[in-house]
Order: C-alpha cells, then sequence, then structure tokens
C-alpha cells in the first residue's frame, strides 16, 4: 500500500473473478462477506448472484458462489455454489470448523447454510421462496420452488423473509447452559435479533431475543457480552449480570 499516492498494487494474482463485474459494490446482490478460516490459513469469500441469476449455476462464473482462499499458497478455489445474495453473513467456527453462511433468498426464502467443500445451494433453481421480478425468471408461481430436491438444503429457512443479515456463534462461556454454542443471527428487514438453538449441527428454532435495531455486524467475546453495529451510528454493548 502506498499511502502518499493512495495507491494499491498486488504483487500476486490470487483470484479473478469471471465474468469481471463493472457494476458498483452496492446493491446487485453481490456477497462479498469475508471470513477466516481454520488456523486463519485459509480465507472464505462469499459472492452473489449479481442479478445474474441464469448465470450461477454454470460452473465456469464467480457468480453465486463461496471461494476458498489459501494464505500460505495464495491460491483460491471454488468451495461452493447455488447462492443468490450472501452478504449478510460468513461465519466460521473455529472449535467445530464449520462454516455458516447466511443468504437473502428471494421472497420468503431467507436461508441458513451450513457450507460444505462442491456442494450446491440451488439458487436459482430451487429455493422455498417465491421470487421477485427483479430475479427475472419467468412464471413467479409456476417454478418448482417451496423445495430444495436435488440440491443441499439450508438448514433453516424464514419465511417470511426477514432480511437476514449477520450470523456469529454464542461462545461456550460455561455460564450459560441455554445459549451456550447456539447462534444469533440478524434480521434487518425486520429488524429482529434472533437466538437460533442449535444442536449438533441442526438448527431447531429461532427465538427473537431483541427488536428495534438494524443490526449490521455482531460480535460475541468470550465472556458473552455482544457488541452490536447497526445502520443508525450505534453501538450497543450488553452487559452482564
Ligand atoms: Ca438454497
Amino acid at each position: 500500500v502506498d499511502i502518499e499516492n493512495s495507491e494499491v498494487s498486488f504483487d500476486r494474482e490470487i483470484y479473478i473473478s469471471r465474468p469481471a463485474i463493472k457494476e458498483p459494490i452496492l446493491g446487485h446482490q453481490v456477497g462479498g462477506k469475508l471470513a477466516l478460516g481454520e488456523n486463519e490459513r485459509t480465507l472464505y469469500l462469499s459472492l452473489g448472484d449479481f442479478s445474474k441469476p441464469d448465470r450461477v449455476q454454470d460452473k465456469t462464473t464467480s457468480l453465486g458462489k463461496v471461494v476458498r482462499i489459501d494464505l500460505q499458497r495464495l491460491n483460491a478455489e471454488v468451495y461452493a455454489s447455488g447462492f443468490r445474495s450472501p452478504s449478510g453473513g460468513l461465519f466460521y467456527d473455529r472449535e467445530s470448523n464449520e462454516l455458516w453462511l447466511t443468504d437473502h433468498g428471494p421472497r420468503g426464502g431467507d436461508e441458513i447454510n451450513l457450507i460444505k467443500r462442491g456442494k450446491n445451494y440451488g439458487w436459482p433453481s430451487v429455493s422455498y421462496g417465491t421470487i421477485y421480478e427483479r430475479d427475472g425468471i419467468g412464471g413467479y408461481y409456476g417454478n418448482k420452488f417451496n423445495s430444495h430436491e436435488g440440491y443441499e438444503k439450508p438448514q433453516m429457512t424464514f419465511l417470511p423473509s426477514i432480511g437476514i443479515g449477520p450470523l456469529v456463534k454464542y461462545p461456550s462461556t460455561g455460564r450459560n447452559d441455554f445459549w451456550d454454542n447456539d447462534l444469533f443471527v440478524a434480521g434487518m428487514g425486520n429488524t429482529t435479533l434472533y437466538r437460533i438453538r442449535k444442536e449438533g449441527t441442526s438448527l431447531v428454532y429461532a427465538e427473537p431475543v431483541l427488536n428495534g435495531y438494524r443490526i449490521r455486524a455482531i460480535q460475541i467475546d468470550q465472556n458473552g457480552t455482544f457488541y452490536l453495529k447497526t445502520d443508525h451510528n450505534q453501538l450497543l454493548i450488553s452487559e452482564q449480570e
């Protein structure tokens, strides 16, 4: 990074998207979340469909994919596919080595997915929601939606959509039998924070625990203290009892 001349240069090409994306990075169902993976030697990147759903199932494009970058070898591979707008949450759990991703579905199809190498998560072939016109797929209710037949199913789906956002795990604090190792996910559209009961890799129920904030980012420290960043210049910090 050349600070004086405000320039960034790259010594080495690690991953080039196909197609090249000309659109601005905001909007257009871009994805764009990053998460450090195992031993902090890998980095996962989520990419949305950029409003080109018909190209997501094409294995040669970067659209609707999760890319895994090896930070030691400095190379990259497509790790999983079939996403629409994974811009809300990408969380790597270092204890269980599980990678979790939230995907903005179409109308009524927000998903929490457990990401596994080589799996296809279905968009736009299947969804539990119905489509918006802007997804550019005809036959509003005529698609084979309301299923995930032949594709990797989400661990949980929200109907109606909540505008699904960031996702994190509540750590093993040893002090909260109810919440230890559960997930928390924010509904940005409906300004609700949910606790997601997690048993193994199954997500059993979603319990609303906080309402009224459009939460963009969540951190929970090892003591179980929440740090919530909203879209309205607020930082909320929970108090311990
Ligand atoms: Ca899916």
